[in-house]
Parts: C-alpha cells; structure tokens; sequence
C-alpha cells in the first residue's frame, strides 16, 4: 500500500470517525441540511384534509351516549390532521378544532386556560356560555369568543342538545410552551353582567366612556348569526373580493383588527358562478361550511363541502372556493394570520399583490 493510498483511507476513516462524534454529541452538520431548513417558501407539515360531517356527526352524537359530562368535562370529538402526530392535538402546525356536543341539563364546568378559543354554534338553540362574569344564550351561526385566561362555563337548559365548533390555539400555545390552566372552584362562575351585554353595547358603533378595556381580544363574546348574514347580504357587489367573494371578519370593534391575539375569523358568501381566483397566504386556516354546497380546491385536491364539513387549507396552499348550484354557498374560517402578522411572518400572493 502506498502511503499515499494510506493518507486517503485514513483521511476517509477519520471523516466517519468525526460524523459518528458529532452525532454521539447530538450535533449535525448544517452544510447537509441547510435546504430543508429554509426552503424558499413554507413547507408546512399539515397537509389538506376535510372532515365530513355526515361521517362525524353519528359519532359525535354517540359520544353523548358513551361518556357523561361529568368524566369528559368538555364532550369533543377533535378533528387531528392525520400529516400531524396526535399528540399535539393539532388540525394545523398551529391551530386546533373540535366538536363538542352537551346534552339537556348538562353542564361543562368553569375553567380558564391560556389557549384562546372560539366557538361556532352549529345545532341546538337556547344553551349558554358564561365568560368572564358574561352570559349569552347560543343559537345556530353564533360565533362566541374566549380569549385567553378567561374564565367560562356552559351549560344546557334547552330541550335539545347543542353541539358547536371549538377552534382553539393549543398546537401554537404548546409550541410556545404557554400553557397554562385552571379550574374554578365552583360548577358556574357568578353571572354578574346582563345577558349578551357586549354585544349590545359594544356590537353598534358605541363605546363606553372612558372605557379602558383591553385591546388584546374583542370585548364582544357573541357575534349573532343574523346580524353576521346580514351584514354579508348587504355588501355591495363593488366590495367583493376576487377570491374571496363578499367576506366580512369578525373583528374587534375598539380596533377594527383580530378578535383574538392570535386568531381571526371570517364569514364569507359565495355566489354561483365560475370559481372565484385563488391565491395564497402564509397563515394556515379552517373552514367550515355553513350554507349550501361549494367547492374549495387546495394545491390542486378538490373538496366538495356541505354545511359543517371542515377543511385544512395548509400555510402556503392555493385554495379557490366555487359555490355549486344556485344558491349561494357561506363558509366560516379562522386562521392563525393574527400571530404571523404579530411575527412579521405573513404574506400574501394572488390578484392584487406582487
Ligand atoms: C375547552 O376548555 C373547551 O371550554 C373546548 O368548551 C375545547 C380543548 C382543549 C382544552 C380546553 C371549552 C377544549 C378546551
């Protein structure tokens, strides 16, 4: 053997050497994974994936069957984007939905915790939410916020169950290492306002005076179903959007922005037609079906919804929606745009934009 031929063997042994050590360091070599670690656009681990709700919604009311209230404590059924491991509970890298069902004389114990949520009522009328000391009584299309560290309870007193939408913040809050929670030491906690008394004030152009709330989160808890449609119905067709057709978000009315720190939500309406131009943002969303039947194309999969089907649109997807026959199609969405844009992290890219 040469010592030349000897150099390169021991110049090649000594190079495993030296990867077998930085591994067993529980080190690696940035050089080999620089391209996955900062592609040119995300490349979220969540991929599209629908829910029906003629599949789901058997067993969801099974589960009032098979669980009392008093061992579930919140009755849901989550809704884990199968791209994602279970365990993080997770519809998106960031943002999580489930179906909870109550039955009549049920009660979902007060608690408070640092995931943000919002509830979209889905069936069943005259059950309530209590937060922060606020009562509302839920009815079909409400959308009923809880921000973080607010304490809420629910409660059944209608004949008929009520099962609604949850879409809450864990995947994000647990990311973060922000979880924290509590539980209140009593069943409700004491209802000290008027029934829907932010809506009332707050939901009509009016403000308190020298009202020092805080403007992290709308000081709205219900946005009703009918004042939502109607709004949506009374858009002029000169304000629709070219890819989102009339679309109206829920906002906080002390600063026109998100509902929640890390949340928004939207309802939208689609028109028959041609389907509408997509386009692409960098935060991730899920839809849910309200009325009439569409189509929401994702990076090229076509899913065909009906009322309370839900969709993942993955950061970065192309999605264009259609409405299908000749009605006009509604959707509900929340996404986590709020806490991209917190970040300096959202973009856009469609009609309109560079
Ligand atoms: C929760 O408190 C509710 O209050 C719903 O209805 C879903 C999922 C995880 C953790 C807490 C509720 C939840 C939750």
């Amino acid at each position: 053997m040469s010592s030349a031929s000897q150099g390169a063997t021991a110049s090649a042994g000594s190079s495993k050497d030296y990867f077998d050590e930085i591994e067993a360091r529980h080190m690696r070599p940035l050089w080999q994974v620089i391209d996955d670690l900062m592609p040119l656009h995300p490349k979220p681990m969540e991929t599209a994936y629908q829910w029906k709700w003629k599949e789901i919604r058997p067993l969801v009311y099974k589960a009032a069957e098979m669980v009392s209230i008093e061992n579930a404590v919140r009755r849901v059924l989550m809704l884990l984007n199968p791209s994602l491991p279970k365990e993080r509970a997770a519809s998106t890298q960031t943002l999580y939905a489930g179906i909870q069902i109550l039955l009549p004389g049920e009660v979902a114990p007060a608690h408070r915790h640092t995931p943000n949520a919002l509830r979209f009522v889905m069936e069943g009328k005259g059950a309530f939410t209590t937060v922060s000391g606020e009562k509302t009584i839920l009815g079909p299309g409400d959308v009923v916020t809880t921000p973080t560290w607010t304490w809420h309870d629910h409660g059944n007193e209608s004949e008929g169950p009520v099962v609604w939408l949850d879409a809450l913040d864990i995947p994000l809050v647990n990311a973060l290492s922000g979880m924290f929670y509590e539980d209140y030491p009593q069943k409700h906690q004491p209802v000290s306002d008027i029934t829907n008394s932010s809506q009332r004030t707050y939901g009509r152009g009016l403000r308190p005076v020298g009202d020092h709330r805080s403007l992290t989160y709308s000081p709205i808890l219900n946005y009703p179903y009918s004042a939502s449609e109607d709004a949506l119905n009374g858009l002029p067709a000169s304000s629709h959007h070219p890819c989102d057709g009339r679309i109206l978000e829920y906002v906080n009315p002390l600063t026109g922005g998100p509902i929640l720190p890390t949340m928004d939500a939207y309802l939208q309406r689609i028109d028959p037609g041609p389907e509408l131009l997509p386009h692409r943002h960098s935060s991730s969303a899920i839809y849910m079906g309200v009325k009439g039947k569409g189509t929401l194309t994702v990076d090229g999969q076509l899913f065909s919804w009906e009322p309370y089907d839900v969709i993942v649109v993955p950061a970065w997807a192309k999605h264009s929606h259609r409405a299908i026959g000749n009605e006009p199609a509604v959707l509900f969405s929340y996404s986590n745009a709020p806490t991209m844009k917190a970040l300096a992290l959202y973009r856009e890219e469609g009609p309109g934009t560079a």
